[in-house]
């Protein structure tokens, strides 16, 4: 899964305008699926997974009430035949306002509607899915990365749990201060994260960060990203 550069290509104003392009799996479940709608429980909160990344690159289950079990879970972010089927949706990142801050703000995010399983209930939208990013970026020192969403969120840098905000529940999560992770400047670390739809009403999905530098297939458009933070 890459993160690529889209590029510098609109001039506003005399500047040129950036955009950056998240490459995200989105898989795609019924509401017959335990998990998903209609749930016994809505407990929620940090805690539901353990606080460093699976072998597998995953989170791992610890337990929750609104989780049914570590096999039901197991297929959140694993291609299951006849449980899930996955596309690839492409998030576009933008810094409209040139400070550095790319953005993605998504107060309806239904990257699948009409898709795959197809939309279910009233029909308006395709519900219960789950979305998964990984990607890489280099750390700057004053960067920051930000991420909200409905519902679970949780968000690991350098392959640990820095936004945990599990469980189905309204538009929720937080800023992650790079500076606070002990790591080096100038070096490439994991970036993962992982978001699950799973109760209608709302689904939401926001990133915000001037720290996604990512592994860019044009070396001149990193640079000139570098250059441009710093
Ligand atoms: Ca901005
Ligand atoms: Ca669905
Ligand atoms: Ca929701």
């Amino acid at each position: 899964m890459k993160l690529i550069y889209s590029l510098a290509l609109v001039l506003i104003l005399g500047q040129v305008a950036y955009s950056l392009t998240i490459q995200a799996t989105v898989r795609d479940f019924l509401y017959s699926h335990p998990d998903f709608e209609g749930l016994a429980s809505y407990a929620h909160g940090p805690g539901i997974v353990q606080s460093t990344l699976g072998p597998d690159r995953k989170p791992v289950l610890i337990g929750s009430p609104s989780i049914t079990s570590v096999a039901t879970f197991a297929q959140w972010y694993n291609d299951v035949q006849g449980v899930n089927m996955k596309t690839t949706v492409n998030l576009e990142l933008t810094d409209p306002d040139n400070d550095g801050v790319f953005t993605y703000n998504n107060q309806a995010y239904f990257p699948i509607d009409g898709q795959l399983f197809g939309n279910e209930n009233n029909g308006a939208h395709n519900w219960a899915f789950t979305t998964e990013i990984h990607t890489t970026f280099t750390y700057i020192p004053g960067t920051k990365f930000s991420c909200v969403g409905d519902d679970d969120i949780w968000v690991f840098i350098n392959d640990q749990l820095e936004l945990d905000f599990g469980g189905p529940h309204g538009p929720q999560g937080g800023t992650v201060d790079l500076d606070t992770l002990g790591l080096t400047p100038g070096n490439t670390y994991t970036l993962d994260i992982f978001q699950a739809e799973r109760q209608s009403t709302g689904s939401t999905f926001r990133i915000d960060t001037s720290a996604v530098i990512v592994t860019d297939p044009c070396p001149k458009r990193t640079a000139a990203r570098l250059a441009r933070i710093l």
